[in-house]
């Protein structure tokens, strides 16, 4: 606990926990060791291990954490001594100063064991999130300039929040609905609309009903008897609402003074901007809230995943005149957003062939700005948001079928020929895409008049890493020892993010190919003989020399976040086949003594001599 406190301090994790879809989920690592009691440590090992995760120190020293989310593999209700008894007890017992301001919670030692216990049952430590009253205090975490930016709030629309919920705890449901309460200008909160996506704990039914009852703010709750998922429970809830503009929010959330108007007034500016705030993290661990950085947009990776992606350098030099400007974004994480109701419908509002969870945040995405919307991330409003690390809830038919289900149907409707290349790398979406009815999501899309994803790619997300016509796409093969650059995936240590490229065997197919798949957009074209630009590859990471100051002798070659700088840029003679960096002018070599590459003087040598073999992604 002490060392979340002095992390928080330090300002260190603006820590990003990252949203995920179908599985992939980023988070920083916030644990010191485990502090998990060594009876329980066996099942907390073999969470680890399903994670099957890689860890690296990314650029600005923060701890990332990449998981493959598993869902929910183990069923809640089985697990040692969750008793039914103990899943529908209501636990809430605030103790008035406890998280005040989002200070971390500290539980007393004597607790530990019953709180990790608890902490299984909605993959947060219910215990610390019991013990923080319903309408605890929160800094205001915005930049100065954006509190001083008045926004006028006479003439603004109304909104209905809506939250979809399945089993969430007492209190975080509570505590969000409180900090809507708490912290909107009562002139632009119309409704709460709480959709209850058919919980089972006792305390969610008429314990619930006699409570928002009393709220000074109408608080409807919509029940739905079946298990419908988040997307339909939205839907439902979208339905009901009464206001001018829909907010969605996760169940377990804490708004921010200032959050609402911020979002509220962009869309009333324009109808067709789907507008969506910085999103914080309250810790899953002690309720923290944790301011996250700015500067963040959203995309996604090649399996369409949800991904933060970081603002180029000039691109946050030019932002600095007026940081209170809203930016665009590609994709949104899903959650927390604002839209025009009647433009929410005349969309398509969501794809209701879409169960339980995921891919729907990009299929609405796609769906705005291929349309004719917009998407864009209000920095003057800040939501916090508990990021967990596995799911808590049950996936109906499974978490892969309806995973790969929902981005299929993406994929089959919106991405035109890139669909090609996600099928082609999941095959396991395959075994469920010939299943999709489609007709009409791809009637209103031609009804809609909506772009194609070329369009996309090129105007809403030019810094993309995906193959097109115009890239190479494929593996790069060194002549004298037929190997392939890899993109390292193990641990990287401090000062190498991400660890050197590697190279290794050529010969491996499906989805193992992908980590020496390389993409380069040559700046003259693939019909010249030099090619020029960054050699990319998923996530968003390009191949970058080792920090030249402070370099040893081998400048081994590193893979890192791509910036779009120049120490990023190669020019590759297809004559000659080598493959230089520009910055240096040094040659790309493959030593025979090691497994990975570095840079070296040019010399006419069959190390230095590289075969950009192209792969057919569609
Ligand atoms: C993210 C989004 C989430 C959603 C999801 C992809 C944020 C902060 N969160 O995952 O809103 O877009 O990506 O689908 O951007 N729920 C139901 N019924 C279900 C399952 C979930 O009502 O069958 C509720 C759940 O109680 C919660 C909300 O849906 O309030 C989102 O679920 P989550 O918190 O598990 O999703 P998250 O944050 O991992
Ligand atoms: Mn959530």
């Amino acid at each position: 606990m002490m060392g979340c406190r002095r992390r928080i301090r330090r300002g260190l994790p603006w820590a990003l926990a990252f949203v995920f879809t179908s599985g992939l989920l980023l988070w920083s690592k916030n644990d010191g060791g485990t502090g998990i009691d060594p009876a329980l440590q066996d099942d907390w090992n073999s969470l680890r291990l399903k994670r099957d995760q890689q860890e690296y120190i990314d650029r600005r020293g923060l701890h990332v954490v990449v998981g493959y989310y598993l869902g929910d593999a183990n069923n809640v209700g089985s697990s040692a001594n969750l008793t039914e008894e103990l899943l529908n007890r209501n636990m809430f017992d605030p103790k008035p100063r406890e998280g005040q301001d989002g200070v971390p919670v500290v539980i007393p030692p004597h607790l530990s064991l019953q709180m990790q216990k608890l902490y299984r049952i909605n993959r947060f430590n219910l215990m610390a999130s019991d013990r923080i009253p319903l309408n605890r205090s929160l800094p205001d975490v915005r930049k100065k300039m954006c509190r001083l930016k008045k926004i006028i709030i006479d003439g603004l629309p109304s909104s209905s929040i809506v939250i979809v919920f399945h089993n969430e705890a007492w209190s975080t449901l509570l505590r969000t609905v409180h900090s809507v309460i708490n912290r909107s200008p009562k002139a632009l909160l119309k409704e709460i609309i709480l959709v209850d996506d058919a919980s089972t704990r006792t305390f969610l039914g008429e314990e619930l009903n006699e409570y928002v009852a009393k709220l000074p703010i109408p608080v409807h709750i919509l029940r739905s008897e079946n298990r419908i998922g988040l997307i339909k429970a939205r839907l439902m809830g979208a339905r009901k609402a009464s206001g001018e503009v829909l907010v969605f929010l996760d169940a377990h959330c804490e708004c921010t003074i200032g959050w609402l108007e911020s979002l509220i007034s962009r869309v009333a500016e324009d109808r067709k901007r789907v507008v969506c705030p910085v999103i914080d993290i309250i810790s899953d661990e002690t309720f923290a809230y944790v301011r996250s950085f700015e500067l963040h947009w959203g995309a996604f990776n090649w399996d369409l995943h949800f991904r933060w992606y970081t603002r180029s350098t000039p691109d946050i030099i030019r932002r600095q005149k007026d940081i209170t400007q809203a930016f665009k974004t590609p994709a949104m994480a899903g959650g927390l957003f604002a839209m025009d109701k009647s433009y929410f419908f005349e969309l398509g509002g969501y794809d209701e062939k879409m169960e339980i969870w995921g891919g729907e945040n990009l299929e609405l995405s796609f769906r705005v700005w291929q349309c004719g919307g917009s998407i864009e991330i209000a920095p003057c409003s800040h939501v916090g948001h508990i990021f967990r690390k596995s799911s808590p809830y049950t996936f109906p038919g499974g978490v892969s079928r309806i995973l790969y289900t929902n981005l299929a149907r993406v994929a089959l409707v919106w991405m035109d020929e890139w669909q090609e290349f996600y099928f082609k790398f999941n095959p396991e979406a395959i075994k469920v895409r010939d299943e999709q009815q489609i007709r009409t999501r791809l009637e209103l899309r031609d009804r809609l008049q909506c772009k194609g994803f070329r369009w996309y790619l090129d105007n809403v997300w030019p810094e993309h890493f995906m193959p097109t016509d115009q890239r190479f796409f494929g593996k790069i093969k060194n002549t004298l020892s037929n190997q392939c650059l890899e993109k390292p995936t193990g641990r990287g240590s401090l000062n190498q993010p991400m660890g050197p490229v590697l190279i290794s065997t050529c010969d491996v197919e499906g989805r193992a190919a992908l980590t020496r798949m390389f993409v380069m957009a040559p700046t003259e074209g693939l019909s010249s003989k030099v090619w020029s630009g960054a050699l990319m590859t998923d996530e968003s990471v390009c191949l970058d020399t080792p920090d030249l100051e402070t370099a040893d002798v081998t400048l081994k070659v590193r893979i890192v976040a791509c910036t779009g700088q120049k120490r990023q840029n190669w020019r590759y003679d297809t004559e000659t086949m080598s493959l230089i960096h520009l910055e240096t002018n040094l040659c790309l070599d493959m030593p025979t003594s090691e497994s990975s590459i570095v840079l070296k003087d040019c010399v006419d040598h069959a190390s230095q001599k590289w075969i950009f073999e192209p792969v057919h992604w569609k």
